[in-house]
């Protein structure tokens, strides 16, 4: 039997469902239930925060997961990745209020930004030579120059109405992401076959699609 680690309700959460029902396994899915067990195929659901997902796949307590590269990468956990997915696809960008009269990322130095994400910024801060005080907040980023918190935000973005509506403008891409399949690294034998034989399906799951 191996193990899926699965968003439990969030943006990922359909998606990452859909495709492995796509892949003909079929399972019943209570939102009471932090478990499933798949009933035509060796696999077992668990339903996590998708910020958890990385450290139990690393740890071995989920065997494989479905999660953003934003959250992986973040997380230092780059190496579990198998694949990607080609859904949930977003970026994470810098963004300022449109007012402000930007000109290049240098802009940004001695500047406070506020993001969920300290580490892609930092990476990106550090390989463009600019200095900034990163304030690391968990949640509704974009209301953080409006607060007076900070000059900037480095937040996801997707459509970009959440910006707009917050009278903000995306200025820097510092990192594209999308949805990924991970897995640990100490696999038994038998649990790579497994793995194996899901791929098998997902990639036949994306040649239907194209
Ligand atoms: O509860 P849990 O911790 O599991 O979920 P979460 O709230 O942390 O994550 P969730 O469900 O919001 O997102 C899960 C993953 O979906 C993210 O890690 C990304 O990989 C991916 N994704 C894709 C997005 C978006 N699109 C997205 N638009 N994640 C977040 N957003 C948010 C963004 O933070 C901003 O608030 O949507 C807003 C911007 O959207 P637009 O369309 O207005 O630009
Ligand atoms: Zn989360």
């Amino acid at each position: 039997m191996l193990r899926i680690a699965i968003q439990k309700s969030g943006r990922l959460s359909d998606d990452s469902l859909n495709l492995i029902r796509e892949c003909g396994i079929s399972f019943v899915n209570s939102s009471l239930k932090l478990m499933t067990e798949c009933t035509n195929f060796p696999l077992e659901i668990l339903f996590l925060r998708d910020d958890d997902i990385p450290g139990y796949v690393a740890d071995g307590v989920a065997d494989i997961g479905i999660v953003g590269q934003n959250v992986l990468v973040e997380e230092g956990k780059q190496e579990l990745t198998v694949e990607a997915l080609g859904f949930s696809k977003c970026r994470l960008s810098l963004a300022v209020p449109k007012s402000t009269n930007y000109t290049s990322v240098q802009d940004l130095d001695g500047k406070n930004i506020a993001t969920s994400y300290p580490n892609l910024l930092q990476a990106f801060l550090d390989e463009k030579g600019v200095q900034a005080n990163i304030h690391t907040i968990s949640g509704s980023v974009e209301i953080a120059p409006g607060i007076g918190l900070a000059e900037a935000i480095c937040d996801i973005v997707s459509s970009g109405s959440t910006l707009i509506s917050n009278g903000l403008k995306e200025v820097e891409r510092v990192f594209k992401s999308e949805a990924v399949l991970i897995a640990s690294p100490q696999l038994t034998a038998e649990k790579r076959q497994i793995l194996e034989k899901l791929l098998f399906r997902i990639h036949a799951v994306q040649r239907a699609r194209r």
